[in-house]
């Protein structure tokens, strides 16, 4: 199976990668986690990138915050699908990196998350993997029904709460 590449502009990103490799975990994803960052360490970045389809990735999680370019300076170096998770790091809330990550000109796509949103990001790359993998998508298919259940039962249970 192709392995999801993780990468985070900081260790302060830790909280909102943790929600995707609790995710790829549970669907027995491979996953390799980096901090590298678009503007303190962009040359291995860049390389991370370059050599991202050679060393077997099959999609790319990009997390950055505050001024957040590393989905796109990533993006740019592979043509492997990047998915950037904007991160709410700064007092802005998020909405800073939201639109650095989300605003990509064309020819250079990056498909944006919700901010801090670990876990569709991480869904989000195994639904990519899975389109060559149809054991990967029994398990999506599975995890959407289980997911459907649980809000079923909760429905059941609401009017004993009021
Ligand atoms: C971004 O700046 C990182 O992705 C992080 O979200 C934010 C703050 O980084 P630190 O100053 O905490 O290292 O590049």
């Amino acid at each position: 199976m192709k392995k999801v590449g993780i990468v985070m502009g900081s260790d302060s990103d830790l909280p909102i990668i943790r929600k995707a490799t609790d995710m790829l975990k549970s669907l027995d994803i491979p996953f390799e986690v980096h901090i590298y960052s678009a503007h303190r360490t962009p040359e291995e970045a860049r390389q991370f990138a370059l050599s991202a389809r050679e060393n077997g990735f099959g999609a790319i999680i990009a997390a950055a915050g505050m001024a957040a370019h590393l989905a796109g300076a990533i993006a740019a170096n592979t043509t492997l699908p990047v998915i950037g998770i904007p991160c709410s790091s700064s007092n802005l809330d998020g909405l800073d990196a939201l639109l650095s990550t989300v605003q990509m000109p064309t020819g250079i796509p990056v498909a944006t998350v919700a901010v801090n949103g670990g876990g569709n990001a991480a869904l989000l790359a195994a639904q990519i993997i899975a389109v060559e993998d149809k054991e990967l998508a029994a398990k999506l298919d599975a995890k959407r029904a289980s997911d459907a259940a649980k809000v079923l039962e909760k429905d059941k249970n609401v009017m004993e709460k009021l």
